[in-house]
């Protein structure tokens, strides 16, 4: 009895060790292999090396975007050393920033602003496997599974595309790369190659960065010369506020400073940060690190 039990405790962790043996992997292995043709020895070797990670979990359950204050938020990222920083990335990249900005219209502040926020300009691009982090979330994370199952095909295919080995490429708990952090299905739809050598690298080329999001924010609505924010009052951020006309391109905004509440109007450069990442704090943070480096 107690023999029977103990073999019963050792057979079930070896099936959860890794994804192969997860009741919902079949499905997504098939798929890979009929249609998108991949070796089925390869996609099991994969599931098989795949690990399940609580901390992935645990960290999407509670993204800072929706759990802390505005204030606590906005001191995170506007702060000297990364202003300081931003400021020193735009002198060395100035040739390409301005290549970026004639083709693509979107500003240089706003584009580096943007690698400040993601990755401190390339220097924290996420420390968990990419691989480790679709399987968690697409297959023991059911809120967002359908979300994840796609991007882990994406995946899959992006590094086959690219030529990157998959077991090591690393990113954030939510499978996010390189310097803009582009996860797998905006890497392969608006990642660019920006430095000229044919091949799209947001992993190595800050040109290739750099022009990827500038196009990402461009497919994603960014006017040239259009507003992000302007400031207002609470009757005019009221009156903007139509919850039921989806043509309203306006976002009434308020944010809470040292007690009070400043209002804004978010414009269509607003809306197109927030198609980077969908949080209102997150498109605040951009806009206001990006004015610091005009001073
Ligand atoms: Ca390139």
């Amino acid at each position: 009895m107690r023999l029977i039990f103990f073999t019963y405790l050792l057979l079930s962790s070896a099936i959860y060790a890794d994804y192969f043996n997860h009741p919902d992997s079949k499905k997504i292995i098939q798929e890979l292999v009929e249609i998108h043709g991949f070796k089925k020895s390869y996609v099991e070797e994969v599931f098989k090396n795949a690990t399940k990670q609580q901390k992935i979990i645990d960290s999407i359950s509670k993204p800072a975007e929706f759990t802390w204050t505005w204030e606590r938020y906005k001191k995170l990222f506007i702060e000297d050393k990364r202003i300081k920083n931003g400021k020193k990335f735009i002198k060395q990249n100035i040739d390409t920033l301005r290549r970026a900005e004639k083709e693509f219209g979107v500003p240089k502040e706003i584009i580096v602003s943007i690698l400040g926020v993601e990755t401190r300009y390339g220097k924290i691009m996420g420390s968990y496997r990419v691989i480790d982090s679709l399987t968690t979330l697409g297959l023991d994370y059911p809120r967002r599974s359908a979300f994840f199952k796609d991007e882990l095909i994406k995946f899959f295919l992006l590094t086959r595309e690219n030529n990157l080995d998959i077991y090591s490429i690393k990113g954030s708990y939510a499978g996010a790369m390189g310097y803009g952090q582009f996860i797998s299905s905006s890497y392969r739809a608006y990642a660019v190659d920006f430095d000229g050598d044919d091949d799209i690298d947001l992993f190595n080329s800050v040109d290739d960065a750099i022009g990827s999001i500038a196009n990402y924010l461009k497919v994603h609505g960014w006017k040239k010369n259009g507003k992000i924010v302007t400031k207002s009052s609470p009757n005019n951020v009221r009156e903007v506020y139509k919850p039921h006309d989806s043509l309203s391109k306006f976002i009434p905004l308020s944010f809470n400073e040292g007690g009070e509440e400043n209002y804004f109007i978010g414009d269509d450069n607003f809306v197109a940060i927030t198609k980077y990442n969908r949080s209102h704090f997150y498109a605040m943070a951009i806009y206001y690190l990006a004015e610091e480096f005009k001073k």
